[in-house]
């Protein structure tokens, strides 16, 4: 998982931003650099800036957080800070003239529009339970625009309907769970090792899933 490190500096008014700019852009080559991005802040002064006096930032993205610490005291990284960041600082190096964060960016939770009323939106649920998988479960009964805004995104007019945090629609409770089992390596699998237990395990689904819900023929 990537790593965001944000660094937001206050500097002199009369900065040579050009260097400062290509000095910022050199942190690239550091290992595990992926993006730098740096720049002024863009709002003026008097017109909604909420820059509490902070005039400019830094933002790199890692390929992991494991790049951070060896990033920090990497000898271009000191070089830069040494030489183009404190120096530009308009005051001392603290609290008024640099902050930094560092997050790993977190993923949209998965979405499950279902029914109290609906067995499959209910295994659906009980899987994502099961798994602790980060995910919010929303009521088609309650006619949000969320519920609406997943809806019209699928193929059919059926619960469960899960969105992906990438937005894609999944549908059909049994590949909805078999593709989340086959793309998750955690939590507790749902199919018992030995592969006799394992066909016993999805032929009971198969059967309680799609055939003892159907209507039971009255006449042969
Ligand atoms: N094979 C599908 C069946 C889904 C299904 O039949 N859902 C019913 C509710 S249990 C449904 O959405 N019916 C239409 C509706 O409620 O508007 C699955 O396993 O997800």
């Amino acid at each position: 998982m990537p790593l965001d490190h944000l660094v937001v500096l206050k500097l002199k008014p009369d900065v040579d931003e050009v260097a400062f700019f290509a000095a910022a852009h050199t942190l690239k080559k550091i290992p595990g650099v992926v993006s730098v991005s740096v720049g002024r802040n863009w709002v003026p002064e008097g017109a909604g800036n909420r820059g509490n006096g902070f005039t400019h930032g830094i933002s790199v993205r890692f390929e992991s957080k494991e790049d951070l610490m060896p990033y920090q005291v990497h000898e271009h990284h000191v070089y830069v800070k040494d030489n183009h960041i404190v120096p530009n600082l308009d005051g001392p190096p603290g609290p008024s003239t640099i902050m930094a964060l560092d997050w790993e960016p977190a993923k949209a939770p998965w979405r499950l529009l279902g029914s109290e009323n609906s067995p499959y939106s209910i295994k659906v649920r009980s899987y994502f339970r099961y798994k602790s998988i980060n995910h919010r479960w929303i009521l088609k009964q309650m006619a949000s625009e969320e519920s609406a805004e997943i809806a019209n995104r699928a193929k059919l007019p059926i619960v469960p309907t899960v969105s992906s945090p990438d937005e894609s629609i999944l549908q059909d409770s049994t590949p909805i769970i078999e593709l989340l089992e086959a793309s998750s390596s955690s939590g507790p699998s749902i199919h018992p090792a030995s592969a006799s237990m394992r066909f016993l395990s999805c032929l009971l689904e198969e059967f309680s899933d799609e055939w003892v819900a159907q209507p039971y023929p009255t006449a042969l």
